[in-house]
């Protein structure tokens, strides 16, 4: 195939986690989960306001700490959807998140690392509390970023575009 030359193409999309502290008013405790599990918590790959970007990306591994149980996760491409996992825990740790393209795209899979963060920080204790009460104590860690593809091979081009 020919990529189109001199031609880049950008796409913004977010990556990130979502963090609440369990809470017997705004976020109780489902069934089953382990005593010492204090947060629920999100990581995620999503477009800007929930944009569709799953015609460019087919797949997302996300990495999990190893004291969770199944900690390689697999999110395959659904239309409109993000890509995403929910889990509960007790502790904070790095994700790793491989970023797979469309197979037209001829594109290597892409790596991106992500804190999960449960506690806010660099606060004082009155800050934290009034963050616990304004919004349920929701924690969140996003990057907003750009996807480039650089030169992409025609048929790509033509998905890309054709939005
Ligand atoms: C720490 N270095 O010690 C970190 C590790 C690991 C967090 C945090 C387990 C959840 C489960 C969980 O929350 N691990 O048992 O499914 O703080």
């Amino acid at each position: 195939g020919k990529r189109v030359k001199g031609v880049q193409i950008t796409r913004p999309f977010i990556y990130g986690t979502t963090a609440r502290p369990f809470d017997e008013k705004t976020n109780p405790k489902p069934a089953g989960v382990p005593d010492d599990h204090t947060h629920s918590w999100t990581v995620f790959v999503k477009g800007v306001d929930d944009t569709d970007i799953t015609y460019w990306l087919r797949r997302v591994q996300f990495k999990l700490h190893e004291s969770i149980p199944n900690h390689v996760r697999v999110v395959e491409a659904e239309p409109g959807k993000p890509f995403e996992v929910h889990e509960t825990g007790w502790g904070e740790f790095e994700i790793t998140l491989k970023l797979y393209y469309v197979s037209e795209s001829s594109e290597k899979p892409q790596t991106l690392y992500q804190f999960l963060r449960l506690h806010p920080y660099g606060r004082t204790e009155e800050e934290k509390e009034a963050m616990r009460l304004q919004q349920s104590g929701e924690v969140i860690s996003w990057v907003y970023e750009e996807q480039i593809f650089n030169e992409p091979y025609e048929p790509f081009y033509e998905i890309l575009t054709s939005g």
